[in-house]
């Protein structure tokens, strides 16, 4: 358990392999209902991760009213589990952001500001491993912290670091649990804040 930064803490290996297993198979099933798509920026690019929203449909820099697969109760509560476990407190997610990254994806720098609730954000990731770079509140500039995010790491971005910027700077190719997955998934549980 390593607290980053303020409201940052990365505890490693909090999904055990079995629960790993879980999620990847709940990925493929959600995978085969709904679309992992590469999202479209409004000035024309698209993102080289594959994402998949559960409970509301996110597009950048909103949440649409479009329907969705449903957020399993489970999900929400194995984030809430998450929270309880890291910062304290208490979140009531309501959406869920699951990302593929293949070899060759990658997230810049970023914030995430399309919530209207100051709740804190649980990452898990399963697969291979990744570089991901942790920013400051301010810019998508220096300084930061690289950190190698292993399948069944946690990450809780909450208080002072729920602005901060961060991406995923590289994949690990074959670095993950021999028969898992190829490539990483990352889910994220959100509370939208829409309707509140
Ligand atoms: C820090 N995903 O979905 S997870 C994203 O691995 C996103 O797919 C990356 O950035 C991924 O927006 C990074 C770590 C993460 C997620 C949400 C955060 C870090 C965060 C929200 C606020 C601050
Ligand atoms: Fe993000």
């Amino acid at each position: 358990r390593a607290e980053i930064a303020p409201g940052a803490v990365h505890v490693p290996g909090w999904l055990d392999s079995p629960r790993q297993h879980q999620l990847v198979q709940a990925c493929r099933d959600w995978a085969r209902t709904g679309e992992m798509e590469r999202v479209r920026l409004p000035g024309g690019g698209l993102l080289s991760v594959r994402t998949l929203c559960l409970g509301l449909r996110w597009r950048p820099y909103r949440y649409t009213g479009e329907p969705v697969q449903p957020l399993p109760d489970w999900l929400a509560e194995l984030g809430r589990t998450a929270v309880a476990d890291t910062l304290g407190g208490s979140i009531d997610p309501d959406v869920a952001l699951v990302n593929f990254y293949d070899d060759a994806a990658k997230m810049g720098m970023h914030q995430d500001r399309d919530e209207r609730s100051a709740a804190p954000v649980v990452s898990l990731s399963l697969g291979d491993a990744c570089v991901f770079r942790f920013g400051n509140s301010q810019t998508r500039a220096r300084p930061w912290r690289d950190v190698r995010l292993e399948s069944g790491d946690l990450f809780v971005f909450g208080g002072p670091s729920r602005r901060a910027f961060h991406g995923v700077c590289r994949i690990l190719p074959g670095t993950g649990p021999q028969g898992l997955l190829k490539g990483r998934l990352n889910i994220t549980l959100r509370e939208s804040g829409q309707g509140l």
